[in-house]
């Protein structure tokens, strides 16, 4: 018999009734609700949350007072689930799939989906928007009485069921432990993307990371598996460098205890000149500043990955970037294209060489979402992966 889920008519699709974690306040507790979850429309999947894991950017957007803060809204981008349903003119995935969602989009169709060079997809651009990508002003999302539930960076992933584009899902192999591929649904992506394809590390080279949280970390995991030989990481916590030896970070600067030098001045003396690549995860326009000011003359470059406040801007002194000739560059999802780096990402870890065990330093249910985020708050934990059912 013809399942009419997979192929032929979705007309006969309904809601679902299931659990959400809603954002109705920014920086207040998430509540536990009963919401409805639409059916899938054309170009898009409806898929049943394994787990999801907290990344630092749904701290931001709870914490965020200002646009493009809006509530109620259902956080979460870090995910990996099961397709339910399929709308219309789906043919790339089908009921039963695995996969990750991903907040950028891969339609593998525009002129920069189909150039090596970039994972800008010009026909779904990123942006940060309550709503689905491909409907302007509409949501699969309502609570009980009926109001509109925003949706958050394409994945709306602290609910039981969310509705995806299907440009933002990946299908991947369903053996693989979802606790660990559902990191490169965001944060290990990130930074291990922003090493391999954005900065292009190469074997030998010298990196310095500012700042060590889970992106950072993850940039020191992308950096040892492109062969770098020193990487150096500079934060203000010196419990960071212990942390940061398992992963890979070989030399350790307190920004806070640098005398009354300029970081970046430290990092020239240490390097003889400059680091080859200088990773910015922290979101700070005067830490770009300093990166900028210790990547090496003539090849440096310097990878700007933290989000700052919107509106912040980066100054630089005109003739130095004249004269020196650095490279400096942003990266959304460590350049990567979800589609088809994802899977070469899974496969590095299944043959043991990306090691994403170490990430994981929590696991709870969905229900103690809220104790998770304090965990996060309080630099208590690097990814914290979060069952549902
Ligand atoms: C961020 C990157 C900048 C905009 C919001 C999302 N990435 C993931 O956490
Ligand atoms: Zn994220």
């Amino acid at each position: 018999m013809e399942n009419n889920k997979s192929s032929g008519d979705k007309s006969s699709l309904k809601p679902i009734r299931c659990k959400a974690a809603v954002c109705r306040k920014a920086g207040e507790p998430l509540v536990m609700e009963e919401i409805l979850v639409a059916p899938p429309q054309p170009h898009e999947v409806r898929i049943r949350i394994i787990c999801t894991a907290l990344c630092h950017s749904d701290i931001t957007f709870w914490k965020l007072q200002v646009p493009p803060a809006c509530f109620p809204r259902i956080l979460g981008h870090e995910a990996i689930g099961v397709v339910e349903s399929v709308g219309e003119s789906v043919t790339e995935v089908v009921v039963g799939d695995t996969v990750l969602p991903t907040f950028m989009a891969d339609c593998g169709d525009c002129v920069d989906c189909k150039s090596p060079k970039s994972n800008l997809c010009s026909r779904l651009p990123f942006k940060v928007s309550p709503w689905m990508p491909r409907y302007e002003n509409s949501s699969r999302f309502t609570d009980l009485n009926g109001n509109t539930l925003f949706h958050f960076l394409n994945v709306s992933s602290f609910s039981e069921y969310t509705v995806l584009d299907v440009a933002h899902v990946v299908k991947i192999d369903s053996s693989i432990p979802p606790s660990r591929a559902c990191l490169l649904s965001c944060g290990v992506s990130t930074g291990v993307g922003a090493a391999w394809k954005t900065a292009q590390v190469e074997q030998g080279s010298t990196v310095v990371i500012f700042g060590l949280g889970s992106i950072g970390l993850a940039v020191a995991e992308g950096a040892r598996l492109c062969g770098a030989s020193r990487i150096i990481g500079v934060d203000i916590n010196p419990t960071k460098f212990e942390v940061g030896q398992k992963f890979g970070i070989t030399e350790f600067v307190n920004s806070m205890t640098c005398e009354n030098k300029r970081v970046s001045e430290v990092i020239n003396e240490m390097t003889g000149g400059g680091a080859d690549y200088c990773f910015e995860c922290v979101g700070s326009s005067s830490l770009v500043q300093e990166a900028y000011a210790c990547c090496r003359k003539g090849w440096g470059k310097t990878i700007t990955l933290g989000v700052d406040k919107p509106g912040s801007e980066i100054c630089l002194n005109s003739s130095d970037v004249l004269h020196n000739g650095k490279t400096l560059m942003g990266s959304l999802f460590g350049g990567l294209k979800a589609k088809s780096h994802i899977p070469l990402l899974l496969k590095r870890y299944m043959s043991k060489e990306l090691e994403l065990d170490k990430f994981v330093t929590h696991e709870m249910k969905f229900e103690d979402i809220n104790d998770a985020f304090q965990l996060l708050l309080d630099g208590r934990c690097i990814r914290c992966v979060l069952w549902m059912g």
